[in-house]
Protein backbone atom coordinates (compact mmCIF):
# COMPACT_ATOMS: atom_id res chain seq x y z
CA UNK A 1 0.00 0.00 0.00
CA UNK A 2 1.28 3.61 -0.98
CA UNK A 3 1.04 6.48 0.96
CA UNK A 4 -0.72 9.30 -0.54
CA UNK A 5 2.27 11.51 -1.94
CA UNK A 6 0.77 14.72 -0.06
CA UNK A 7 2.70 13.65 3.38
CA UNK A 8 0.79 15.57 6.21
CA UNK A 9 3.27 16.74 8.91
CA UNK A 10 1.99 17.57 11.91
CA UNK A 11 2.76 21.14 12.88
CA UNK A 12 5.99 21.70 14.80
CA UNK A 13 4.63 22.50 18.02
CA UNK A 14 7.08 20.38 20.30
CA UNK A 15 5.16 18.13 22.08
CA UNK A 16 2.96 17.17 18.74
CA UNK A 17 5.94 16.92 16.85
CA UNK A 18 7.58 14.32 19.76
CA UNK A 19 4.64 12.36 19.82
CA UNK A 20 4.89 12.23 15.63
CA UNK A 21 8.38 11.17 15.97
CA UNK A 22 7.33 8.08 18.16
CA UNK A 23 4.48 7.54 16.14
CA UNK A 24 6.11 7.57 13.37
CA UNK A 25 7.53 3.69 12.71
CA UNK A 26 3.59 2.95 14.09
CA UNK A 27 2.20 4.98 10.93
CA UNK A 28 4.56 3.79 8.70
CA UNK A 29 5.13 0.08 9.46
CA UNK A 30 2.56 -0.91 6.64
CA UNK A 31 2.58 1.65 4.07
CA UNK A 32 5.24 2.35 1.37
CA UNK A 33 8.55 4.74 1.93
CA UNK A 34 7.82 8.17 0.60
CA UNK A 35 10.20 8.73 -2.14
CA UNK A 36 12.71 11.42 -2.34
CA UNK A 37 10.29 13.44 -4.92
CA UNK A 38 7.47 13.06 -2.28
CA UNK A 39 9.97 14.90 -0.10
CA UNK A 40 9.60 17.84 -1.66
CA UNK A 41 5.95 18.18 -0.84
CA UNK A 42 7.24 17.18 3.06
CA UNK A 43 4.89 19.97 4.82
CA UNK A 44 6.95 21.91 6.98
CA UNK A 45 5.74 24.09 9.83
CA UNK A 46 8.02 27.43 10.07
CA UNK A 47 10.13 26.05 6.98
CA UNK A 48 9.08 25.18 3.36
CA UNK A 49 11.40 22.52 1.43
CA UNK A 50 12.84 24.03 -1.93
CA UNK A 51 14.32 20.97 -3.57
CA UNK A 52 14.21 16.95 -2.93
CA UNK A 53 16.47 15.67 -5.98
CA UNK A 54 18.13 11.98 -6.07
CA UNK A 55 21.71 12.14 -6.67
CA UNK A 56 23.52 9.09 -8.11
CA UNK A 57 26.80 7.85 -6.70
CA UNK A 58 30.12 9.90 -7.89
CA UNK A 59 27.71 12.94 -8.98
CA UNK A 60 29.44 16.14 -8.09
CA UNK A 61 28.41 17.93 -5.00
CA UNK A 62 29.33 21.24 -5.55
CA UNK A 63 29.93 23.56 -2.65
CA UNK A 64 29.01 27.02 -2.45
CA UNK A 65 31.89 28.92 -1.26
CA UNK A 66 35.30 27.09 -1.90
CA UNK A 67 35.83 25.78 -5.42
CA UNK A 68 35.78 22.60 -4.83
CA UNK A 69 33.16 19.66 -5.14
CA UNK A 70 32.76 16.67 -3.03
CA UNK A 71 31.90 13.28 -4.86
CA UNK A 72 29.25 11.69 -3.58
CA UNK A 73 29.70 7.98 -2.16
CA UNK A 74 26.54 6.34 -2.64
CA UNK A 75 23.23 7.31 -4.18
CA UNK A 76 20.72 9.55 -1.90
CA UNK A 77 18.02 11.87 -1.52
CA UNK A 78 19.26 15.71 -1.59
CA UNK A 79 17.02 17.43 0.24
CA UNK A 80 17.19 21.43 0.77
CA UNK A 81 14.78 23.64 3.15
CA UNK A 82 14.76 27.07 4.49
CA UNK A 83 13.47 26.80 8.10
CA UNK A 84 11.73 29.87 9.48
CA UNK A 85 11.18 30.08 13.18
CA UNK A 86 11.29 33.60 13.44
CA UNK A 87 10.05 36.00 11.07
CA UNK A 88 13.08 37.29 10.95
CA UNK A 89 14.81 33.72 10.57
CA UNK A 90 16.40 32.25 7.01
CA UNK A 91 18.02 29.31 7.68
CA UNK A 92 18.70 27.25 5.01
CA UNK A 93 19.48 23.15 5.88
CA UNK A 94 19.98 20.15 3.75
CA UNK A 95 19.63 17.01 5.04
CA UNK A 96 21.17 14.06 2.91
CA UNK A 97 19.80 10.50 2.70
CA UNK A 98 20.76 7.45 1.76
CA UNK A 99 19.01 4.87 -0.08
CA UNK A 100 17.56 2.42 2.31
CA UNK A 101 19.41 -0.41 1.39
CA UNK A 102 22.48 1.60 2.65
CA UNK A 103 21.03 3.33 5.70
CA UNK A 104 22.65 2.08 8.77
CA UNK A 105 19.76 3.16 10.93
CA UNK A 106 21.55 6.32 12.54
CA UNK A 107 21.58 10.43 12.09
CA UNK A 108 24.54 12.23 12.27
CA UNK A 109 24.32 16.02 12.54
CA UNK A 110 27.32 18.45 11.12
CA UNK A 111 28.28 21.64 12.55
CA UNK A 112 29.37 24.44 11.03
CA UNK A 113 32.79 26.79 11.30
CA UNK A 114 33.56 30.80 12.22
CA UNK A 115 30.57 32.70 11.22
CA UNK A 116 28.87 29.99 8.95
CA UNK A 117 27.09 31.39 5.99
CA UNK A 118 26.52 28.78 4.04
CA UNK A 119 26.63 24.33 3.60
CA UNK A 120 30.46 24.09 2.29
CA UNK A 121 31.51 24.02 6.41
CA UNK A 122 29.07 21.23 6.78
CA UNK A 123 29.23 19.28 3.78
CA UNK A 124 32.69 17.68 4.39
CA UNK A 125 31.25 15.79 7.28
CA UNK A 126 28.26 15.40 5.62
CA UNK A 127 29.97 13.60 2.63
CA UNK A 128 31.82 11.32 5.10
CA UNK A 129 28.86 10.43 7.50
CA UNK A 130 26.72 9.56 4.28
CA UNK A 131 29.58 7.16 3.31
CA UNK A 132 29.32 5.17 6.83
CA UNK A 133 25.27 5.06 5.75
CA UNK A 134 24.11 7.83 7.92
CA UNK A 135 21.33 9.83 7.16
CA UNK A 136 23.08 13.54 7.47
CA UNK A 137 22.38 17.35 7.71
CA UNK A 138 23.48 20.63 8.26
CA UNK A 139 23.09 24.04 7.76
CA UNK A 140 24.49 28.09 7.63
CA UNK A 141 23.32 29.02 10.95
CA UNK A 142 20.92 31.09 9.46
CA UNK A 143 22.79 33.44 7.07
CA UNK A 144 23.81 33.31 3.76
CA UNK A 145 27.74 34.71 2.90
CA UNK A 146 29.40 34.76 -0.99
CA UNK A 147 32.62 35.03 -0.12
CA UNK A 148 35.36 33.96 2.51
CA UNK A 149 36.01 37.15 3.95
CA UNK A 150 35.60 37.50 8.05
CA UNK A 151 31.90 39.33 8.38
CA UNK A 152 29.55 39.76 11.37
CA UNK A 153 27.86 42.77 10.06
CA UNK A 154 24.46 41.04 8.96
CA UNK A 155 23.77 40.38 12.64
CA UNK A 156 23.86 44.76 13.12
CA UNK A 157 20.08 45.03 14.07
CA UNK A 158 18.93 41.50 13.89
CA UNK A 159 18.98 40.17 17.41
CA UNK A 160 16.91 36.65 16.06
CA UNK A 161 19.74 36.15 13.64
CA UNK A 162 22.17 36.31 16.72
CA UNK A 163 20.07 33.50 18.34
CA UNK A 164 19.50 31.47 15.21
CA UNK A 165 23.38 31.88 15.11
CA UNK A 166 24.23 30.74 18.48
CA UNK A 167 21.39 27.89 18.84
CA UNK A 168 18.56 27.95 16.99
CA UNK A 169 19.35 26.86 13.86
CA UNK A 170 20.85 23.34 14.98
CA UNK A 171 18.19 22.60 17.19
CA UNK A 172 15.86 23.53 14.18
CA UNK A 173 17.78 21.50 12.13
CA UNK A 174 17.86 18.53 14.35
CA UNK A 175 14.00 18.44 14.57
CA UNK A 176 13.30 18.53 10.89
CA UNK A 177 16.07 16.42 9.88
CA UNK A 178 14.50 13.59 12.11
CA UNK A 179 10.88 14.24 11.40
CA UNK A 180 11.96 13.73 7.40
CA UNK A 181 13.95 10.41 8.45
CA UNK A 182 10.87 9.46 9.88
CA UNK A 183 9.39 10.22 6.65
CA UNK A 184 11.88 9.07 4.16
CA UNK A 185 12.18 5.52 5.74
CA UNK A 186 9.15 4.82 7.80
CA UNK A 187 11.06 4.88 10.99
CA UNK A 188 13.25 7.63 13.30
CA UNK A 189 16.69 7.17 13.51
CA UNK A 190 17.81 4.38 16.22
CA UNK A 191 20.62 6.43 17.34
CA UNK A 192 21.86 10.58 16.61
CA UNK A 193 25.33 11.37 16.72
CA UNK A 194 26.92 15.33 16.40
CA UNK A 195 30.34 16.19 15.07
CA UNK A 196 31.58 19.42 14.85
CA UNK A 197 34.91 21.88 15.20
CA UNK A 198 35.70 25.41 15.45
CA UNK A 199 32.54 26.97 15.66
CA UNK A 200 31.12 23.44 15.21
CA UNK A 201 32.40 22.77 18.17
CA UNK A 202 30.70 25.35 19.91
CA UNK A 203 27.34 24.10 18.11
CA UNK A 204 28.19 20.73 19.38
CA UNK A 205 28.55 21.84 23.33
CA UNK A 206 25.79 24.03 22.62
CA UNK A 207 23.49 20.88 21.79
CA UNK A 208 24.77 18.99 24.55
CA UNK A 209 23.69 21.63 27.03
CA UNK A 210 20.20 23.17 25.55
CA UNK A 211 19.18 20.49 23.68
CA UNK A 212 20.29 17.55 25.68
CA UNK A 213 17.84 15.56 23.38
CA UNK A 214 18.58 16.13 20.27
CA UNK A 215 21.63 13.84 20.08
CA UNK A 216 22.65 10.64 21.83
CA UNK A 217 26.23 11.28 21.36
CA UNK A 218 28.63 14.07 20.58
CA UNK A 219 31.99 15.24 19.03
CA UNK A 220 32.98 18.50 19.91
CA UNK A 221 36.79 19.34 18.47
CA UNK A 222 38.46 22.32 18.89
CA UNK A 223 35.46 24.12 20.51
CA UNK A 224 34.94 27.69 19.97
CA UNK A 225 32.12 27.37 23.30
CA UNK A 226 33.73 30.62 25.23
CA UNK A 227 32.66 33.24 22.57
CA UNK A 228 32.89 36.08 24.59
CA UNK A 229 36.56 35.54 26.26
CA UNK A 230 38.00 33.19 23.38
CA UNK A 231 37.22 36.50 20.89
CA UNK A 232 38.69 38.70 24.29
CA UNK A 233 41.98 36.65 23.49
CA UNK A 234 41.93 37.40 20.01
CA UNK A 235 41.20 40.80 20.39
CA UNK A 236 44.33 41.05 23.05
CA UNK A 237 46.66 39.54 20.50
CA UNK A 238 45.71 41.86 18.29
CA UNK A 239 46.29 44.79 20.89
CA UNK A 240 49.43 43.24 21.89
CA UNK A 241 51.06 43.23 18.30
CA UNK A 242 49.85 46.64 17.41
CA UNK A 243 50.54 48.37 20.57
CA UNK A 244 52.87 50.43 18.90
CA UNK A 245 55.08 50.03 15.97
CA UNK A 246 57.80 48.25 17.19
CA UNK A 247 55.16 45.38 18.47
CA UNK A 248 54.73 43.91 15.52
CA UNK A 249 56.31 40.60 15.10
CA UNK A 250 57.35 40.05 11.50
CA UNK A 251 56.23 36.92 9.81
CA UNK A 252 60.16 36.30 8.81
CA UNK A 253 60.55 35.70 12.59
CA UNK A 254 58.06 32.42 13.57
CA UNK A 255 60.54 29.93 12.11
CA UNK A 256 63.06 30.93 14.63
CA UNK A 257 61.36 31.39 17.49
CA UNK A 258 59.50 27.99 16.71
CA UNK A 259 63.01 26.42 16.51
CA UNK A 260 64.29 28.41 19.59
CA UNK A 261 61.22 26.03 21.66
CA UNK A 262 61.85 23.28 19.62
CA UNK A 263 65.56 23.06 20.69
CA UNK A 264 64.30 23.40 24.29
CA UNK A 265 61.29 21.38 24.43
CA UNK A 266 61.14 18.59 21.32
CA UNK A 267 63.39 15.65 22.52
CA UNK A 268 61.62 16.12 25.80
CA UNK A 269 59.11 13.15 25.01
CA UNK A 270 62.21 11.42 23.34
CA UNK A 271 62.14 12.16 19.66
CA UNK A 272 63.51 14.87 17.96
CA UNK A 273 60.71 15.07 15.22
CA UNK A 274 59.98 18.75 15.37
CA UNK A 275 56.68 17.80 17.50
CA UNK A 276 56.24 18.30 20.89
CA UNK A 277 54.07 15.68 22.44
CA UNK A 278 53.43 16.90 26.13
CA UNK A 279 53.51 21.10 25.85
CA UNK A 280 52.18 21.25 29.31
CA UNK A 281 55.98 20.07 30.12
CA UNK A 282 57.65 22.82 27.84
CA UNK A 283 58.60 25.91 30.21
CA UNK A 284 59.75 28.10 27.51
CA UNK A 285 61.13 31.74 28.19
CA UNK A 286 61.33 33.87 25.11
CA UNK A 287 63.95 36.01 27.14
CA UNK A 288 66.09 33.80 25.64
CA UNK A 289 65.36 35.26 22.13
CA UNK A 290 66.28 39.36 23.17
CA UNK A 291 68.40 41.25 21.00
CA UNK A 292 71.74 42.30 22.62
CA UNK A 293 71.54 45.51 20.39
CA UNK A 294 69.00 46.49 17.99
CA UNK A 295 67.33 44.47 15.78
CA UNK A 296 68.18 41.38 14.07
CA UNK A 297 66.95 38.19 12.05
CA UNK A 298 67.31 35.84 14.66
CA UNK A 299 66.01 38.07 17.80
CA UNK A 300 63.40 39.81 19.17
CA UNK A 301 63.41 43.52 20.05
CA UNK A 302 61.78 44.11 23.62
CA UNK A 303 58.42 45.48 22.19
CA UNK A 304 58.28 41.90 20.13
CA UNK A 305 58.86 40.13 23.02
CA UNK A 306 56.41 41.89 24.83
CA UNK A 307 53.83 41.06 22.25
CA UNK A 308 55.11 37.53 22.07
CA UNK A 309 54.60 37.03 25.98
CA UNK A 310 51.26 38.39 25.56
CA UNK A 311 50.59 35.89 23.24
CA UNK A 312 51.39 32.89 25.32
CA UNK A 313 49.82 34.77 28.64
CA UNK A 314 46.49 35.21 27.18
CA UNK A 315 44.12 38.10 28.16
CA UNK A 316 44.16 39.68 31.74
CA UNK A 317 42.09 42.26 33.31
CA UNK A 318 44.14 45.30 34.13
CA UNK A 319 42.30 45.79 37.12
CA UNK A 320 42.54 43.13 38.74
CA UNK A 321 45.63 41.26 37.16
CA UNK A 322 43.06 38.26 36.51
CA UNK A 323 43.40 35.88 33.83
CA UNK A 324 40.73 36.22 31.19
CA UNK A 325 41.15 33.51 29.03
CA UNK A 326 44.26 30.65 28.56
CA UNK A 327 46.86 32.15 26.06
CA UNK A 328 48.63 29.91 23.16
CA UNK A 329 51.15 27.25 24.11
CA UNK A 330 54.68 27.30 22.46
CA UNK A 331 55.87 25.41 20.08
CA UNK A 332 53.75 25.84 17.09
CA UNK A 333 54.66 29.36 15.26
CA UNK A 334 56.44 28.75 12.61
CA UNK A 335 53.98 26.27 11.20
CA UNK A 336 53.03 27.11 7.35
CA UNK A 337 49.42 28.71 7.92
CA UNK A 338 48.79 28.82 11.46
CA UNK A 339 50.35 31.72 13.17
CA UNK A 340 50.89 33.67 10.25
CA UNK A 341 47.12 32.88 9.73
CA UNK A 342 45.84 33.43 12.87
CA UNK A 343 47.99 35.40 14.85
CA UNK A 344 50.25 37.86 13.27
CA UNK A 345 49.90 40.59 10.48
CA UNK A 346 47.39 43.24 9.59
CA UNK A 347 44.81 40.52 7.78
CA UNK A 348 45.35 37.90 10.70
CA UNK A 349 42.07 36.02 11.09
CA UNK A 350 42.07 36.36 14.57
CA UNK A 351 41.72 40.31 14.73
CA UNK A 352 39.23 40.03 12.41
CA UNK A 353 36.89 37.79 14.14
CA UNK A 354 37.25 39.55 17.24
CA UNK A 355 36.54 43.03 15.38
CA UNK A 356 33.21 41.18 13.78
CA UNK A 357 32.29 39.69 17.16
CA UNK A 358 33.16 42.98 19.54
CA UNK A 359 31.87 45.56 16.65
CA UNK A 360 28.59 43.78 15.16
CA UNK A 361 27.31 41.50 18.06
CA UNK A 362 28.29 43.71 20.58
CA UNK A 363 28.06 47.59 19.63
CA UNK A 364 26.32 46.55 16.60
CA UNK A 365 28.60 48.95 15.12
CA UNK A 366 30.57 47.69 11.62
CA UNK A 367 33.20 50.86 11.73
CA UNK A 368 33.98 49.95 15.61
CA UNK A 369 37.58 50.31 15.97
CA UNK A 370 39.16 47.27 18.28
CA UNK A 371 41.23 50.48 20.28
CA UNK A 372 38.47 51.38 22.20
CA UNK A 373 38.16 48.02 24.13
CA UNK A 374 38.76 48.12 27.59
CA UNK A 375 39.51 45.12 28.90
CA UNK A 376 38.74 46.34 32.62
CA UNK A 377 34.72 46.56 31.96
CA UNK A 378 33.81 45.57 28.05
CA UNK A 379 34.44 41.66 28.83
CA UNK A 380 31.79 42.00 31.45
CA UNK A 381 29.81 43.79 29.28
CA UNK A 382 30.15 40.74 26.67
CA UNK A 383 29.36 38.27 29.45
CA UNK A 384 26.23 39.89 30.29
CA UNK A 385 24.96 40.86 27.11
CA UNK A 386 25.95 38.20 24.52
CA UNK A 387 27.63 35.14 27.52
CA UNK A 388 23.95 33.76 28.35
CA UNK A 389 22.89 33.45 24.23
CA UNK A 390 26.27 32.66 22.34
CA UNK A 391 28.28 30.66 25.26
CA UNK A 392 28.74 26.90 25.21
CA UNK A 393 30.91 26.69 28.50
CA UNK A 394 28.59 25.46 30.99
CA UNK A 395 30.17 22.05 32.29
CA UNK A 396 26.87 21.08 33.49
CA UNK A 397 26.25 18.62 31.17
CA UNK A 398 24.25 15.81 33.83
CA UNK A 399 21.08 16.22 31.42
CA UNK A 400 23.10 15.12 29.07
CA UNK A 401 24.81 12.54 31.02
CA UNK A 402 21.07 11.56 31.95
CA UNK A 403 19.79 10.72 28.50
CA UNK A 404 22.51 8.37 27.70
CA UNK A 405 24.82 10.91 26.03
CA UNK A 406 28.70 10.23 25.33
CA UNK A 407 30.96 12.87 24.37
CA UNK A 408 34.38 13.11 22.58
CA UNK A 409 36.47 16.40 23.07
CA UNK A 410 39.20 16.53 20.94
CA UNK A 411 42.02 19.51 20.27
CA UNK A 412 45.32 19.93 18.23
CA UNK A 413 48.05 21.19 20.72
CA UNK A 414 49.47 23.28 17.29
CA UNK A 415 46.00 25.53 17.13
CA UNK A 416 46.42 28.71 16.77
CA UNK A 417 42.97 29.70 16.31
CA UNK A 418 41.25 28.11 19.86
CA UNK A 419 43.65 28.15 22.46
CA UNK A 420 44.44 24.03 23.56
CA UNK A 421 44.77 25.18 27.26
CA UNK A 422 40.63 26.67 27.21
CA UNK A 423 39.33 23.19 25.70
CA UNK A 424 41.46 21.68 28.64
CA UNK A 425 40.29 23.91 30.95
CA UNK A 426 36.09 23.15 29.98
CA UNK A 427 36.94 19.58 30.49
CA UNK A 428 38.51 20.24 34.09
CA UNK A 429 35.73 22.43 34.43
CA UNK A 430 33.49 19.18 33.69
CA UNK A 431 35.41 17.06 36.14
CA UNK A 432 35.39 19.95 38.95
CA UNK A 433 31.58 20.08 38.10
CA UNK A 434 29.98 16.48 38.12
CA UNK A 435 32.95 14.46 39.86
CA UNK A 436 35.65 13.05 37.69
CA UNK A 437 34.09 9.41 37.85
CA UNK A 438 31.56 10.78 36.50
CA UNK A 439 32.90 12.44 33.67
CA UNK A 440 35.06 9.68 33.30
CA UNK A 441 31.86 8.14 32.65
CA UNK A 442 30.84 9.93 29.11
CA UNK A 443 33.35 12.25 28.51
CA UNK A 444 36.69 12.05 26.63
CA UNK A 445 39.40 14.69 25.25
CA UNK A 446 42.07 13.85 22.94
CA UNK A 447 44.77 16.51 22.17
CA UNK A 448 46.42 15.87 19.00
CA UNK A 449 50.12 16.68 19.19
CA UNK A 450 51.41 18.62 16.03
CA UNK A 451 47.54 19.45 15.45
CA UNK A 452 46.69 22.97 13.98
CA UNK A 453 42.90 24.29 13.59
CA UNK A 454 40.63 21.16 13.17
CA UNK A 455 43.38 19.33 10.78
CA UNK A 456 46.80 19.81 9.28
CA UNK A 457 50.00 20.57 10.97
CA UNK A 458 53.46 18.45 11.49
CA UNK A 459 51.55 15.72 13.62
CA UNK A 460 49.23 12.93 12.58
CA UNK A 461 45.85 14.67 12.56
CA UNK A 462 43.14 12.46 10.55
CA UNK A 463 41.23 9.84 13.20
CA UNK A 464 37.60 8.63 12.76
CA UNK A 465 36.45 10.20 15.67
CA UNK A 466 32.24 8.71 14.33
CA UNK A 467 33.48 5.59 14.31
CA UNK A 468 34.84 6.16 18.07
CA UNK A 469 31.97 7.92 19.56
CA UNK A 470 29.70 5.12 17.28
CA UNK A 471 31.41 2.39 19.53
CA UNK A 472 31.32 4.12 22.76
CA UNK A 473 27.29 5.33 21.93
CA UNK A 474 26.18 1.61 20.59
CA UNK A 475 28.46 -0.78 21.60
CA UNK A 476 29.34 0.77 25.18
CA UNK A 477 33.28 0.48 24.19
CA UNK A 478 34.55 3.69 25.60
CA UNK A 479 37.58 5.13 23.61
CA UNK A 480 40.63 5.23 25.48
CA UNK A 481 42.64 6.14 22.60
CA UNK A 482 41.89 7.79 18.74
CA UNK A 483 44.16 6.20 16.22
CA UNK A 484 45.64 8.88 14.12
CA UNK A 485 47.31 9.38 10.78
CA UNK A 486 48.94 11.90 8.61
CA UNK A 487 48.61 11.90 5.58
CA UNK A 488 50.47 13.92 2.54
CA UNK A 489 47.34 15.86 1.36
CA UNK A 490 45.02 17.58 4.08
CA UNK A 491 42.67 18.54 1.79
CA UNK A 492 41.73 14.84 0.55
CA UNK A 493 41.39 13.71 4.50
CA UNK A 494 38.19 16.60 3.86
CA UNK A 495 37.18 15.65 0.74
CA UNK A 496 37.29 11.98 0.52
CA UNK A 497 39.82 11.94 -2.43
CA UNK A 498 42.30 8.93 -2.58
CA UNK A 499 44.75 9.69 0.45
CA UNK A 500 47.43 6.87 -0.10
CA UNK A 501 49.52 5.33 2.52
CA UNK A 502 50.07 7.96 5.84
CA UNK A 503 53.39 8.99 6.34
CA UNK A 504 52.70 8.86 9.90
CA UNK A 505 50.47 6.99 12.35
CA UNK A 506 50.25 7.64 16.34
CA UNK A 507 47.82 7.00 18.78
CA UNK A 508 46.11 9.94 20.72
CA UNK A 509 45.80 9.28 24.27
CA UNK A 510 42.67 10.09 26.25
CA UNK A 511 43.68 13.25 28.31
CA UNK A 512 45.59 13.47 30.66
CA UNK A 513 48.12 10.55 29.08
CA UNK A 514 49.59 11.52 26.36
CA UNK A 515 51.49 8.90 23.62
CA UNK A 516 55.27 7.85 24.66
CA UNK A 517 57.90 6.32 22.05
CA UNK A 518 58.60 2.41 23.68
CA UNK A 519 61.98 3.60 23.00
CA UNK A 520 62.63 1.30 19.56
CA UNK A 521 60.96 0.92 15.86
CA UNK A 522 60.44 4.02 14.07
CA UNK A 523 59.23 6.63 16.20
CA UNK A 524 56.29 7.28 12.95
CA UNK A 525 54.54 4.27 13.55
CA UNK A 526 51.81 3.84 15.98
CA UNK A 527 53.03 0.46 17.10
CA UNK A 528 55.97 2.05 19.08
CA UNK A 529 53.95 4.23 21.24
CA UNK A 530 52.24 3.43 24.36
CA UNK A 531 49.51 5.85 26.11
CA UNK A 532 51.39 6.76 29.77
CA UNK A 533 51.27 9.31 32.06
CA UNK A 534 52.38 12.56 31.48
CA UNK A 535 56.24 12.93 32.53
CA UNK A 536 55.97 16.32 33.59
CA UNK A 537 52.79 16.55 34.65
CA UNK A 538 51.32 19.99 35.55
CA UNK A 539 48.13 21.41 35.75
CA UNK A 540 47.14 23.60 32.62
CA UNK A 541 47.36 26.93 32.80
CA UNK A 542 46.46 29.50 34.07
CA1 LIG B 1 59.24 15.45 19.95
Amino acid sequence: MRRKKNIELPRLSTAIFTAALFLAPLCFATAARATCEDLAKFAVTDGKITSAVAVAQTTAIPLSILHVSLAAPLDFCRVAATLTPTADSEIKTEVWLPDPAKWNGKFLGSGNGGFGGSLTGPAFDMRKALAGGYATAGNDLGHEITSLVIDGTWVIGHPEKVKDFAYRADHATAEFAKALIAAYYGRAPRLSYFKGCSNGGHEALMEAQKYPADYDAIIAGAPANAWTHGMTGFLWNETALNAHPQSAIPQSKLAMIQNAVLAKCDALDGVKDGIINDPAACHFDPAVLSCKSGDAPDCLTHPQLDALRKIYDGPVNPATGKSIHPGFPAGAEGIPQNWETWIIGPKASQGQFANQFFGSFMWGDAKWDYRSFDFAKDVDKADTELGPIINSNNPDLSAFAAHGGKLILYQGWADAAITPWGTIQYYQNIQQKMGADEAHRFVRLFMAPGMMHCGGGPGPNSFDAIAAIDQWRDQNHAPEILMAARYADPIAVLTGAPLGAPQSTRPLCAYPKVARWVGKGSPDEAQNYTCGTAKAAKPARP
